[in-house]
């Protein structure tokens, strides 16, 4: 099969969560000119994984995209229960649910009058996500149930040193480390970044997995708050390599999950997570139907309404690397 066709051009909005960069595809005819196949939207992002690849580089990868930056898919849910239906993606890979850019997502549907201040429910590869859009840049989302399958795990990183850890899910993979030994400032960010990457090989070398075999690429370095009233202050580093601007969504969704197992979060209790550059995200956790869903609030800010061109002799069209 030849590779679908980039168009010529594709309007995106631009936004930020706190500091971490979202692109949203909001023209659904994107997606169903894609030979993505009926289907939930896991089976469709597979598809495009599987056939249309060169779409996620050239939307979100080297001279298009910023580091960081979290490209996502809008299309039409299988779920009849759903409004909308996304898919993720970075410049390495695909993600199964991402925080930050479901806020983006709710402030950039807000832009364009697309909704009205309220709540909707958005199909995702990880599940179904609760989303409510509060007006101007404010927006919730309830993450799929959080689960944690090791508490404390030990792992040694190949200098010999050791940092505990738990590993948890919530639509995404986390090893959570507290006791890692570095301060939580941005001039030590290169020291960070280095110490998640070694804490990420090690999970790699130990085999340490998720409970479905999957790899542990997200770490998370946590620390005490700058702020008086906040309770904590975090490292995430991302699958490429870059740290997470925000507090990370799903992150903070599987953080609460672990605190509340451990007695140290009650429900309804709000959790304040500060990200390495002091944005912040407020998240809570509640049981509803025997199952814990968190919820995380947070700001995005619209920074461009963009037509992305690809011209047809531009050599790096779908991308660098
Ligand atoms: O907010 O869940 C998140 C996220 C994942 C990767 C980057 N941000």
């Amino acid at each position: 099969m030849s590779p679908a066709p980039l168009p010529p051009r594709l309007r995106v909005i631009d936004s930020h969560t706190i500091g971490e960069p979202t692109r949203l595809v909001v023209d659904e005819t994107f997606a169903a000119g894609l030979p993505l196949g009926p289907g939930s939207v896991r089976s469709r992002r597979d598809a495009f994984r599987a056939e249309c690849d060169h779409l996620r580089r050239a939307l979100v990868a080297d001279p298009r995209g910023v580091e960081a930056m979290v490209g996502v898919v809008l299309l039409p849910p299988a779920d009849p229960a759903c409004q909308f239906g996304a898919f993720y993606f970075n410049r390495v890979g695909y993600l199964d649910m991402c925080g930050h850019a479901t806020i983006g997502l709710a402030v950039s549907l807000g832009h364009l009058g697309r909704i009205t201040p309220g709540r909707f429910r958005l199909e995702t590869p990880a599940g179904v996500v609760g989303v409510e859009w509060h007006g101007g840049t404010s927006a919730t989302f309830e993450c799929v149930p959080p689960r944690r399958i090791r508490r404390d795990l030990a792992i040694t990183l190949a200098d010999g040193t050791t940092v505990p850890g738990d590993v948890a899910t919530s639509g995404l993979w986390f090893f959570i480390a507290r006791d890692h030994g570095l301060p939580l400032d941005t001039a030590a960010i290169p020291r960070l970044r280095e110490k998640a990457w070694a804490i990420r090989r090690a999970l790699e070398a130990a085999g340490v997995t998720g409970d479905g075999g999957e790899t542990i690429d997200h770490v998370v370095l946590m620390g005490p708050p700058r702020e008086p009233g906040h309770d904590a202050r975090n490292f995430v580093l991302c699958p490429d390599g870059a740290f997470d601007r925000s507090p990370c969504g799903t992150a903070t969704s599987a953080l609460v999950g672990c605190l509340h197992e451990d007695g140290r979060l009650a429900e309804g209790t709000v959790w304040r997570q500060e990200s390495i550059l002091g944005g912040l995200y407020e998240a809570t956790i509640r049981r509803a139907g025997g199952v814990l869903v968190p919820s995380v609030r947070g700001n995005a800010w619209i920074t461009a309404e963009t037509t992305l061109q690809f011209a047809a002799d531009d050599p790096y069209r779908t991308g660098i690397g």
